[in-house]
């Protein structure tokens, strides 16, 4: 059977009808990939695994939430949307728009979006407008304007946009028969961590998975205003993506973190950098800047110590949460890879070193190559 993307297949816990127009380019099923180097690094009761959001129609996990909120927008009529981006976002509803015959309008940040993002918004025909000024103040101009003007908004406020992208934790659930023991994840506005902890308690109440996982959230540490608690008025970090100030959900966000045990930390520009290149190099993934805070955030944890207690008293964990008979005695940890590599090229490039220039004969080729 064709697969027809997350509202199809989830349908029966989104907010859809009969009469909703499903504006799909079958996002999400994205793969759930083990990460064997990562998994052997961190030590024999744990496994690892990557959810690799990249490989969504535009690149990114905005995909799951923008099916819902454009085809929602359809139904209610709507005849343009509006979002404020620092690039994924924009990216997103402008291909989801563009399928949809809406009008486009998006917000980014003069000079902080990366170069993919930006051509995707453009090609798809949206109305790109770079304001002089970051994200947060785009987000507040687009909130004022959709509250004022016949545009529907589709930023993660838009409630539709939260639910499409809960289902990433189903799926997440549906592959390991059970939720992870942790999910580590990078934060920016907010939203994608609100969407997995909304999923992951359906789930649970459904009877569908008997455990809830620990939410561990990763900030970029010159945009860390959860951390801080306080917004950060000039945020800055090489993950432009995660560049937010302000998170819309910042409550939202704390509360994942309380209910679940989890917490809500920070890593630096090098430590993003330094998870980013392991990604690609040694798991053979290959994801943006924002993205590897998540590896980075989970090889910070491990340097620290933080799972020692739950390494420790391994089984205890499992015994605690899980029925004695389990197949899984693990911990098992997942690691949200939210964008695709190939929306940053610069940032891959300035990462490694440039390629050498040989002269084109034989054996300059073979001399360099060490044959
Ligand atoms: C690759 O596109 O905010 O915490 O405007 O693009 O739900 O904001 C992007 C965010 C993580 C953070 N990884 O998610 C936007 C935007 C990537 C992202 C995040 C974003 P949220």
């Amino acid at each position: 059977m064709q697969y027809n993307g997350v509202i199809e297949r989830y349908k029966k816990y989104l907010p859809v009808t009969q009469r909703t127009p499903i504006i799909t380019l079958k996002e999400g099923n994205t793969p759930l990939i083990y990460a064997n180097y990562l998994s052997k690094l961190i030590g024999k009761n744990f496994e690892i695994y990557l959810k690799y959001e990249g490989l969504n129609p535009t690149g990114s996990f905005k995909d799951r939430g923008m099916t819902v909120a454009i085809s929602k927008a359809c139904e209610e009529g709507s005849k343009a949307v509006m979002c404020a981006s620092t690039g994924n976002t924009s990216a997103s509803a402008a291909a989801y728009a563009a399928r949809a015959a809406l009008k486009c309008i998006v917000l980014i940040p003069r000079g902080a979006i990366a170069l993919g993002k930006l051509s995707q918004a453009l090609i798809h025909g949206a109305v790109v407008l770079a304001i002089d000024g970051n994200f947060d103040d785009a987000l507040n101009l687009v909130r004022e304007i959709t509250v004022n003007y016949p545009i529907t908004l589709v930023n993660s406020l838009n409630p539709y946009r939260i639910e499409g992208q809960k289902t990433a934790s189903f799926e997440i659930c549906d592959s390991l028969n059970d939720a992870p023991d942790f999910q580590v994840m990078p934060v920016g506005n907010a939203g994608n961590i609100t969407a997995y902890w909304k999923g992951y308690k359906e789930y649970k109440k459904l009877g569908k998975i008997k455990i809830l996982p620990k939410m561990l959230g990763f900030q970029a540490q010159g945009a860390a205003p959860i951390v801080r608690g306080h917004p950060i008025k000039h945020p800055n970090t090489i993950a432009t993506a995660i560049r937010i100030g302000n998170p819309a959900s910042w409550k939202l966000a704390e509360q994942a973190r309380d209910e679940s045990g989890g917490l809500i930390d920070m890593v630096s520009d090098r430590e993003i950098v330094s998870a980013y290149k392991l990604l690609a190099a040694k798991e053979g993934v290959f994801v943006e800047p924002a993205s590897a805070a998540s590896v980075a955030g989970l090889l910070k944890l491990v340097k620290r110590g933080y799972f020692n207690r739950f390494s420790v008293i391994g089984s205890r964990l499992s015994a605690e949460h899980r029925t004695p008979n389990t197949k899984h005695q693990k911990i098992r940890i997942v690691c949200i890879l939210t964008g695709h590599g190939l929306k940053d090229p610069d940032r891959a490039i300035k990462s490694v070193k440039e390629p050498k220039v040989v002269k084109a004969n034989l054996k300059a080729v073979l001399r360099e190559i060490g044959y």
